[in-house]
């Protein structure tokens, strides 16, 4: 499995919707660390690295933007519109996501805390990695 999409449970009334999130409810880890990301340029590709051991939920919570994901073997794209869908990728998987609508932002929840030693960021060292599932 290279990336699954999770519908959240949508509490929603006349006043508007919200989601709740947390292990076990739409997420499948126990969520160390929330970051966000926004005001991209539309052509900019960020990403462009895989993780040894992080597993991540990642949420458009406003606008869109594509996530294009790597195992190593085949390539997909996965178009990011919905708050209430989360784009779970475990370890092991490259990602660069592009594509950015003027209003995207980009919040997403991970597993670990941030730690650099974590991150592939040489494509040719991910190629080569010998735990791609
Ligand atoms: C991923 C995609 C979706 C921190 O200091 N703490 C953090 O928790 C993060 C995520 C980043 N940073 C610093 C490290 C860099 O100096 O923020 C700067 C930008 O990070 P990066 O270039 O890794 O950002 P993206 O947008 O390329 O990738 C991020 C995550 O790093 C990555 O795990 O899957 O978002």
């Amino acid at each position: 499995m290279m990336y699954k999409l999770i519908d959240f449970k949508i509490h929603g009334n006349h006043d508007g919707d919200l989601v709740a999130l947390e292990k076990g409810n739409g997420i499948p880890f126990d969520p160390k660390r929330v970051y966000y990301i926004w005001g991209n340029r539309p052509d900019v590709v960020r990403g462009k690295h895989a993780h040894k051991k992080l597993e991540q939920a990642i949420i458009c919570t406003s606008g869109s933007c594509d996530f294009i994901l790597d195992d190593g073997k085949e390539r997909k794209k996965v178009h990011l519109n919905n708050p209430a869908q989360g784009l779970y990728i475990k370890h092991n998987i490259w990602r660069e996501f592009t594509n950015f609508s003027k209003d995207c932002v980009v919040m997403v929840l991970a597993s670990e805390p941030y730690d650099e030693a974590d991150y592939i960021r040489d494509y040719d060292e991910f190629k080569k990695g010998e735990n791609h599932d």
